[in-house]
């Protein structure tokens, strides 16, 4: 591949064969809940606990997981053009970070990281915080898991629109484009002139929007993209 600044934005789909779960899939975590009922705050402040065991178990599972061969050729593009790639992730597994990526943003959030309600700081998670553990800065059983919700803003929007409208091509893997403002980010970096790429299982809410779109599973489709 030649030197050019490159975002990459994923997504669910990016872990689904690592046995990750995605949201909206048939089978995903979501089927048969409504999404005002565990990814809101107002979810937390209702039922906690139930909040609370949703973000325990999967960060369970998530130990379990292992990256596949899309978490690695990703790793393989970072190690070819070093800061040149970004990676933005929608995911809060750390799979991307076991394959080898270094340069990684968490839009959404860290399965391994809590947030405290007491002091505002962001600790790691020791225990189950269901189990409400004291945090590990101010002492108090307040944490929460370090996600973001429907409502909320997302981490880190300075580094990733300044990745966007720098880059010369965007690629978006395993996304269905329901969520904003990473829905968004195609046309971000299209109107900053770079030529964009759809890497998903099937289309997607926002297929239209790029410049060349490549269907099938992220283990296949990623490594032939970027080998
Ligand atoms: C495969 C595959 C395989 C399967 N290989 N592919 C503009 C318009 C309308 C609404 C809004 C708007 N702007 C903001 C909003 C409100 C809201 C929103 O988007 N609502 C929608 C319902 C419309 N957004 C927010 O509230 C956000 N905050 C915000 O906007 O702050 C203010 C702000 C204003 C202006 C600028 C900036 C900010 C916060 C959103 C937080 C989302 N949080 C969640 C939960 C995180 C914690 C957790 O993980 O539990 O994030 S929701 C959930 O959806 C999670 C995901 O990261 C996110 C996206 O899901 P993703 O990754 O796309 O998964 P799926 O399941 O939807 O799709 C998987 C895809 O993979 C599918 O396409 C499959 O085909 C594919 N696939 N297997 C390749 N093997």
């Amino acid at each position: 591949m030649v030197a050019m600044r490159i975002v990459v934005l994923t997504g669910a789909g990016i872990s689904a064969e690592s046995g990750v779960p995605t949201f909206r899939d048939a089978g995903g975590l979501w089927e048969g809940h409504r999404v005002e009922d565990v990814a809101t705050p107002e979810a937390f402040e209702r039922d906690p606990d139930t909040v609370q065991r949703f973000y325990d178990l999967r960060r369970h599972a998530v130990a379990l997981a292992v990256p596949n061969p899309a978490h690695d050729a990703l790793a393989r593009l970072e190690r070819e053009v070093g800061d040149d790639l970004l990676v933005v992730t929608q995911n809060i597994d750390d799979l991307h970070e076991r394959a080898g990526s270094e340069r990684v943003v968490h839009m959404h959030g860290d399965l391994l990281l809590a947030s405290c309600l007491g002091c505002g700081r962001r600790v790691p998670v020791m225990a189950d915080l269901a189990e409400r553990p004291p945090c590990p800065e101010c002492g108090r059983r307040m944490l929460r898991p370090d996600v973001v919700w429907f409502g909320e803003m997302p981490y880190d929007l300075d580094v990733i629109d300044d990745a966007l409208t720098t880059c010369d091509l965007f690629a978006a893997i395993g996304t269905s484009g329901a969520v904003y403002p990473a829905a968004g980010f195609v046309m971000t970096a299209a109107e900053a002139g770079a030529t964009t790429i759809e890497l998903n299982l099937a289309a997607s809410e926002i297929t239209p929007l790029f410049d060349e779109v490549r269907h099938g599973p992220a283990s296949l489709v990623v490594p032939e993209w970027v080998d």
